[in-house]
């Protein structure tokens, strides 16, 4: 509603400046950016730069440590698995592996990570750059469940 009401405006303003205005600099200050024209059908993420920081999160049997961390946006995130069983990092609104890899393969946005278990065996690393702020609450769904068990939180900000 808005957007369309902007948009009007904005063309009205621009043919009104285009009638009365003597430079080309008046014209351009009546545009709308590409993002702003098209409001309604993009979604913004803000995304920050890679800061160069790099965190591991040990995923041992049957805890991720720290389970509770707080990075920086743009941090890259290690986790690596030291324990002697197969695990796996899931994002709370995921259910299962399956799941995780339906996510991954519809979803191609910063905010979806995650490792399913056949690529976390013992020895695996799993690595992800979170840049976009927000709360990551993950688990592993082979020992634990959201908020129980093997889970964790990333807080990035
Ligand atoms: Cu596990």
């Amino acid at each position: 509603m808005v957007t369309v009401k902007n948009s009007l405006f904005s063309a009205v303003l621009i043919s009104t400046i285009a009638l009365t205005a003597c430079g080309p600099d008046a014209v351009s200050s009546g545009a709308k950016p590409p993002s702003e024209v098209e409001a309604g059908v993009t979604t913004t993420v803000m995304t920050v730069p890679p800061n160069g920081e790099v965190i591991t999160i040990q995923s041992l049997d049957n805890s991720f440590r720290p389970f509770d961390f707080e990075i920086a946006a743009g941090t890259e995130v290690i986790f690596d698995n030291r324990g002697r069983n197969d695990h796996n990092i899931l994002p709370d609104t995921v259910k299962d592996d399956a799941g995780l890899i339906a996510l991954l393969a519809t979803d191609t946005s910063p905010t979806a990570w995650g490792v399913a278990s056949p690529d976390f065996v013992p020895g695996d690393t799993y690595s992800h750059l979170f840049n976009v702020p927000g709360v990551y609450n993950y688990y592993c769904s082979i020992h634990g469940a959201p908020g129980a068990g093997m889970y964790g939180t990333l807080t990035v900000s």
